[in-house]
């Protein structure tokens, strides 16, 4: 079976994160994952501060296997978050689009196993240097807020780099990809969009649908603009937001208040006119399922595809 040292550095039985998704990721689908002996995380995007601590309480009645919270650094509650965390109790935390490293030593204190998101190579040996556990390696291919480098120059250039376990994200949907991440040298994968439309996702129908009908060129990526990329379905929406930017007229402000919300309208509404975030991968995603499938699909997915390819070797 494939394991590696994330499972007993967290006491999990799958090296399979859930990736955080803002807004997306409650109690429900992080809870379904960790029982299914993966990582499940609860994101700090959610109704403020209150409602992902409800979260966290509602997690821990529903598992009593270790589960995490994913910190979105540049949302305006995040140092709030950050206390609210330890308060709580949390054992793990996975960081991004940021660093983290001015929460590290109470964390640390805390006795919290901290592990952040890198999108680079210099960003990860910081990462190591100011005492994270483990990183988590993005490509440009996940979803949401992304880098600029893709997963399969980025791991193992960052592994090559760090002594410390290095998670891969970005792409990966099935026992394919998650076979690819682990010949790159990954001790692990975060997966997003395929849990998107996990039974226990509690995302509007509409989002689910839209992923299950995706293909390969689904997504685009906006917002390079504002210094914020972030690839998402393409939609009225988001075709609406390229034309804002690419338009002088148009100042960065008033494309800030176009953006602003959309993402929690697609989630919880199906609005047509949010922000369906989704992977490059949406494509490879085919139909609903728990999550508990989703995981095992992954790893024995990847242990197959593995075995095969060595029978074939001469
Ligand atoms: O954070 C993500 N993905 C996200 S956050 C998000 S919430 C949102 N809502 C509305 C509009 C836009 C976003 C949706 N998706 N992924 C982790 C990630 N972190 N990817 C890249 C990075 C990153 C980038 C730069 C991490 C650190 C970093 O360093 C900056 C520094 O301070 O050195």
């Amino acid at each position: 079976m494939i394991q590696s040292r994330i499972c007993e550095m967290l006491g999990i039985r799958y090296p399979v994160f859930q990736g955080g998704m803002a807004w997306v990721a409650d109690a429900s689908l992080a809870s379904a994952v960790s029982n299914a002996g993966g990582l499940g995380l609860i994101s700090s995007v959610n109704a403020g501060t209150e409602a992902v601590r409800e979260e966290i309480r509602k997690c821990r009645q529903m598992t009593d296997k270790p589960f995490g919270v994913n910190i979105m650094l540049q949302a305006p509650n995040a140092s709030e978050i950050a206390r609210m965390v330890i308060e709580e109790g949390v054992k793990v935390l996975t960081t991004g689009a940021g660093s983290p490293v001015k929460y590290m030593k109470e964390w640390k204190e805390a006795g919290i196993t901290v592990i952040p998101v890198v999108a680079s190579v210099a960003l990860a040996q910081k990462m190591q240097a100011a005492g994270v556990d483990a990183v988590i390696a993005e490509g440009a291919e996940s979803g949401g807020h992304v880098g600029e480098l893709h997963t399969m120059p980025l791991i193992p250039q960052i592994v090559d780099a760090l002594d410390i376990p290095v998670i891969a994200a970005g792409g990966i949907c099935d026992g394919r990809g998650a076979a690819a991440a682990f010949m790159l040298g990954a001790d692990g994968i975060q997966v997003g969009t395929r849990f998107l439309v996990a039974k226990e996702c509690t995302v509007h129908q509409e989002y689910k649908d839209k992923i299950l009908k995706a293909t390969d060129i689904s997504t685009t990526v906006t917002g390079k603009s504002q210094g914020h990329p972030v690839r998402s379905l393409k939609t009225p929406f988001s075709k609406s937001f390229a034309r804002m930017e690419a338009d002088p007229q148009v100042s960065p402000e008033e494309i800030l208040a176009f953006g602003s919300g959309a993402l929690r309208k697609a989630v919880k509404e199906g609005d047509r006119n949010g922000s369906y975030m989704s992977g490059e991968c949406a494509g490879l995603v085919k139909k609903e399922e728990p999550a508990k499938d989703i995981v095992e699909d992954l790893i024995l997915g990847a242990e197959k595809v593995i075995s095969e390819f060595a029978s074939r070797l001469v």
